[in-house]
């Protein structure tokens, strides 16, 4: 059952590679930030960044429509400002505002943007499986046409509810995307020493979904092979599984240097770096315009969250009414 990697999709509209650049950058610059503000221990606690696997998250998210819907991880900043999320009110939510997406109450692990098509990135490591699972259900039985995208990492491919829900999904044809990000590491345990079997893509395979390794440091393979996964799912073909091979280049989180991985490794991971490897097809004038245009925005958006109020401790805690 397993599917090769596409080959080279139709030619690109420079267009469209710009505006994937612009999303892929914007993530970058904003976890520059995101990663300056817990250093300085302006935000207390730990954070996640995704910086390096932006193409994973940008690539499929450029292939659904409005009213699909993701699951990410702790890991979530880009897969939330791939979907459109406005960066002023992730920084807010990440900063404890009263204008954060989550009116300051989430931060960086737990950021919720329904508008925006994402029920949640969750800390615990697979949950994002589950909760993706389940709104492929709900899209099934409701009939909407909407689909569902999962993403989650290697490690997370040793958990229980992966098998359950690959099971499940595989059995009842959910119209979802498993979206692994295989970073070779799970906090410092390199993948292979942990994962039975040798191989990612065979355990879905096992399950009956077609799946495919995807170079997820390339953009437009991903969002080629998560198109055709989309249109699979969209005829009511079933789950598709995309092994999206990246890294990412800072440690697990704030508190971890990565001084595990082998120097080679890192150098060579840094030469595949999504964003230099897609400008690389843009032009000189467009990557230095988006690049003007996207710090301009980054910049504006830290200053108008740091001016937010801070939330009213007595105010209700979620956005959203309670339905009676
Ligand atoms: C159920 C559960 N077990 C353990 C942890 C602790 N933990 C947090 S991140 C992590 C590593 C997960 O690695 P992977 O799935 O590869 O994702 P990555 O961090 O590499 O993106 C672990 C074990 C957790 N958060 N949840
Ligand atoms: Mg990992």
């Amino acid at each position: 059952m397993t599917i090769e990697t596409s080959a080279a999709g139709a030619p690109v509209a420079q267009e469209e590679l710009e505006r994937l650049y612009a999303v892929m950058l914007r993530i970058r610059l904003f976890e520059d930030e995101i990663f300056r503000l817990f250093l300085a221990n302006e935000i207390e606690g730990t954070t996640h960044l995704y910086q390096g696997q932006e193409a994973v998250a940008v690539g499929v998210c450029s292939a659904l429509e409005r009213g699909d819907m993701v699951a990410a991880t702790y890991r979530g900043h880009g897969a939330c400002l791939a979907m459109g999320s406005d960066p002023e009110r992730l920084f807010a939510e990440i900063l404890g505002k009263e204008t954060g997406l989550n009116m300051g109450r989430g931060g960086t692990m737990n950021v919720v943007d329904l508008e925006h098509g994402v029920v949640g990135c969750f800390g615990i490591v697979g949950g994002s499986i589950a909760a993706a699972t389940g709104l492929a259900l709900a899209s099934q039985l409701q009939r909407d046409g909407t689909v569902a995208a999962a993403f989650f990492g290697d490690g997370a491919t040793n958990q229980a509810y992966f098998h359950e829900c690959l099971n499940f999904a595989g059995a009842r044809k959910l119209p979802i995307l498993y979206v692994c990000e295989n970073n070779l590491y799970g906090e410092w345990t390199p993948m292979q020493e942990v994962t039975a079997g040798g191989s990612i893509v065979a355990r879905a395979a096992g399950y009956g979904i077609p799946a495919q390794v995807v170079d997820g440091n390339d953009v437009l393979a991903v969002r080629e092979a998560a198109r055709e996964a989309v249109a699979r799912a969209r005829r009511g073909e079933g789950p598709t599984f995309l092994e999206c091979r990246t890294y990412r280049h800072k440690g697990h989180s704030k508190v971890d240097p990565g001084k595990y991985r082998p120097k080679e490794e890192v150098q060579e991971w840094m030469g595949r770096d999504p964003i230099p490897r897609l400008a690389a097809q843009m032009g000189d004038e467009a990557v230095e315009r988006i690049h003007d245009e996207v710090e301009a925005e980054i910049e504006a958006a830290l200053a108008g969250a740091k001016a937010a109020a801070w939330p009213d401790p007595a105010s209700p805690a979620t956005p959203w009414k309670e339905s009676s």
